[in-house]
């Protein structure tokens, strides 16, 4: 098991100690520390001035009440947040998730990983995230508007272009970003349009951000595969989740010839031999907001397996591309895909990997994309919208896929290298956190004690 360095574990520590019951929080951060072990023994001036405990600790989080009535005329509570965890980089950036399991260490951890993948796409955007346990699933949208129009007036104070852009992420998508920024728009009497991304075409949004992130955990895998000699053509692939990530991520794996087979919401999975049917599925989760096991049916084969009795990751492939949750992925389902010969692992999710499962891929010799890497097309082609919000501009679909596809080509570059640099060749965890901790080390030196 990796170990913590010894002159990081008190900070290690100090965090749990801190942030009482926040295990994902806890897993995040202990990944980073056993990382930064070889940063600090080349470059012990980066444990001055508590640079990595103040790294650990968000400039700020705010947690509030957001009440709403719905369609019966029932009051219903429920809670807000927002980590502003980081802004040595730039305005605090990450998006929002509405999902009844959000807790403060939830968002604490997704805002975490977010400092680090959003200083990797080298464009001017710090870290944070925040979110609800508002459960979107079964609501009209004449809920789900009220909602998001409370949870905006509270949120909107803390918010700006130059200051906080949150985005989408579990259970936020157009709709949602779309109600949020129209109250925000009516409270503050400003058209400010980079205040949130993943807008609609029509009013400010980028073409390219859906697709962004599906597309570019796409060609972080596919630049991993290449590095042997590889590509997606003729391979079996699984890719968990149904969502925004995983249809895009299907999208562009079949577009490179690659055979995906199995995808899953929270009920369970489908598997189709034939090779998934995406005009089918975007049908039933875009269109119809329905459940992932109506594909058997609708489509007349392939079969569906109930969540509980049996693990996607059974599913033999050659490349497994998580793309639903944190730890949805553990140390069995990685000891079954590696038995099975996976080849190469592309993170779409946050943390979608125990670190039983990493380990096991590793030690396997299974090429392995950290989430931070790898699904960091999202947020950089957040970045890209904020640049033609900010120059009153539209870029084509054609020149803003060509930059994300360029950002994930630097991103895998700057991962591999880092890890040859600092002693661990092949290895893109090392690789990820050790080149976006440099870069935000270097503004917070820059900024002194603050
Ligand atoms: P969506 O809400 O569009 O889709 C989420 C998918 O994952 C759904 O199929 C959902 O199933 C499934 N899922 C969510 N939570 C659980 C759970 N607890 N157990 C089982 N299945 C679950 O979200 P996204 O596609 O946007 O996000 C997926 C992942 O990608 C998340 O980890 C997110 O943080 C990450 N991500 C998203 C980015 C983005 O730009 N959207 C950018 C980078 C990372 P069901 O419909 O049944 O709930
Ligand atoms: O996890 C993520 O990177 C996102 N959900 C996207 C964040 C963003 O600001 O586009």
């Amino acid at each position: 098991m990796p170990q913590i360095d010894d002159k990081l574990a008190p900070i290690y520590e100090q965090v749990v100690r801190r942030n009482a019951g926040e295990p994902e929080f806890h897993q995040a951060v202990r990944e980073v520390l056993e990382s930064l072990g070889r940063v600090v023994a080349k470059r012990p001036d980066y444990l001055e001035d508590a640079l990595i405990e103040r790294l650990c600790e968000p400039e700020r989080q705010i947690i509030f009440r957001v009440p709403w009535t719905d369609d019966k005329g029932q009051v219903q509570i429920n809670r807000g947040f927002r980590v502003q965890f980081s802004s040595a980089m730039g305005p605090y950036k990450g998006g929002l998730r509405f999902h009844p399991s959000v807790n403060v260490g939830i968002i604490k951890f997704l805002g975490f990983e977010q400092i680090f993948k959003n200083a990797l796409t080298g464009l001017p955007i710090g870290g944070g995230k925040g979110g609800s346990d508002f459960d979107p699933k079964g609501r009209s949208d004449g809920e789900v508007m009220r909602f998001c129009q409370s949870f905006m007036t509270e949120l909107y104070r803390h918010l700006g272009e130059y200051t906080d852009v949150p985005a989408g992420d579990i259970g936020v998508g157009g709709r949602e970003i779309g109600y949020m920024f129209g109250q925000y728009k009516r409270l503050t009497n400003r058209y400010e349009a980079g205040v949130l991304t993943g807008k609609g075409l029509f009013y400010g949004g980028s073409l390219a951000r859906t697709e962004a992130t599906g597309y570019g955990n796409t060609y972080f895998t596919r630049a991993m595969l290449q590095t042997g000699g590889e590509d997606f053509d003729g391979k079996t692939t699984v890719v968990s989740g149904s969502g925004n990530v995983a249809i895009y991520t299907i999208e562009k794996v079949q577009s490179y010839g690659g055979k995906v087979i199995a995808c899953s919401d929270s009920s369970g999975y489908i598997v189709d031999e034939n090779g998934l049917d995406l005009d089918l599925i975007k049908e039933i989760k875009e269109v119809r907001r329905g459940r992932i096991g109506e594909y058997v049916r609708l489509k007349g084969q392939g079969y569906f397996v109930k969540s509980g009795e049996g693990s996607i990751w059974d599913v033999p492939c050659q490349v497994a591309m998580p793309s639903a949750t944190q730890n949805e992925l553990t140390g069995k389902d990685a000891a079954k895909l590696v038995k099975n010969g996976v080849q190469a692992v592309g993170e779409g999710a946050n943390m979608p990997s125990t670190p039983e499962a990493i380990r096991t891929f590793q030690q396997a010799g299974v090429k392995f994309g950290p989430g931070k890497a790898a699904n960091a097309g999202g947020v950089a082609t957040s970045a890209l919208e904020m640049q033609q919000n900010a120059s009153r501009d539209r870029w084509s679909f054609e020149q803003t896929e060509a930059r994300l596809a360029t950002i994930m080509r630097d991103i895998h570059d700057s991962c591999y290298e880092t890890a040859e640099e600092f002693g661990a060749p092949g290895d893109y965890v090392i690789g990820a956190n050790i080149a976006g901790f440099i870069r935000v080390a270097e503004p917070m030196r820059a900024f002194g004690v603050i």
